[in-house]
């Protein structure tokens, strides 16, 4: 194939720019300050978060809070409807990789909801009654805490006003926030950023409650 030098200039530019994209996550995933350095270059430092959810102002941001011996977060949207696994599947690091990992009381696992347009969902237990736990960590490495810069989530089928209490943490373990559901049926709850758990009770609700739909940014 024959490029015209100045056009073979920008395919080598677009070149590039689609490795500056890939490297944080290598990065992210260990090395030391010179790695960091090339993360956060370029517009890398866009591409990457702190650990507590924050952005970065600058590529000097970046470098130093690694030099500090923070974690580069990649950042990104992840989006779950616990239709990626089978009926049945018992959660926990199965959704590692998108960066959250599952736990809970007794058990939360892949069930079929026929009160919820979209069922599957990811119920608490047999009967939908329990804690559901979400702790995020870092996509490109579990064992790396991370917080979310929103994450949003269906939580029902509500059978009764504040059935359902939802808590979050941040990456200290500080609570944030703890509230009750106020609707009936599937409510849509939308949270902020800065959390790096959100713990999901369903006790109080007559029948019990699952969640579906997770979204969440890094
Ligand atoms: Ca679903």
């Amino acid at each position: 194939m024959f490029y015209h030098p100045l056009l073979r200039l920008a395919v080598v530019a677009a070149s590039l720019s689609v490795m500056v994209g890939v490297a944080p996550a290598i990065a992210a995933a260990g090395g030391g300050n010179s790695d960091a350095a090339k993360a956060c270059q370029k517009d890398g430092w866009q591409t990457l978060i702190r650990q507590d959810g924050t952005r970065f102002k600058n590529t000097g941001d970046c470098v130093s809070y690694k030099a500090q011996g923070g974690a580069l977060i990649p950042a990104g949207h992840h989006f779950i409807t616990f239709g990626e696994f089978p009926v049945g599947t018992l959660v926990t690091t199965q959704y590692a990789s998108d960066g959250v990992i599952f736990s809970g009381t007794p058990g939360p696992f892949i069930s079929q909801d026929a009160a919820n347009p979209t069922s599957p969902v990811l119920s608490p237990g047999v009967g939908f009654s329990g804690t559901i736990e979400m702790e995020f960590v870092s996509p490109a490495d579990v064992t790396t805490p991370a917080s979310v810069s929103s994450v949003e989530f269906d939580v029902g089928f509500l059978n009764n006003l504040g059935g359902v209490t939802i808590s979050t943490y941040d990456i200290a373990g500080n609570q944030i926030a703890s509230f009750a559901t106020n609707q009936l049926g599937i409510q849509h709850i939308i949270l902020g950023g800065g959390i790096h758990r959100i713990r999901v009770v369903t006790t109080s609700d007559l029948a019990g409650a699952a969640i579906d739909n997770l979204g969440f940014s890094f």
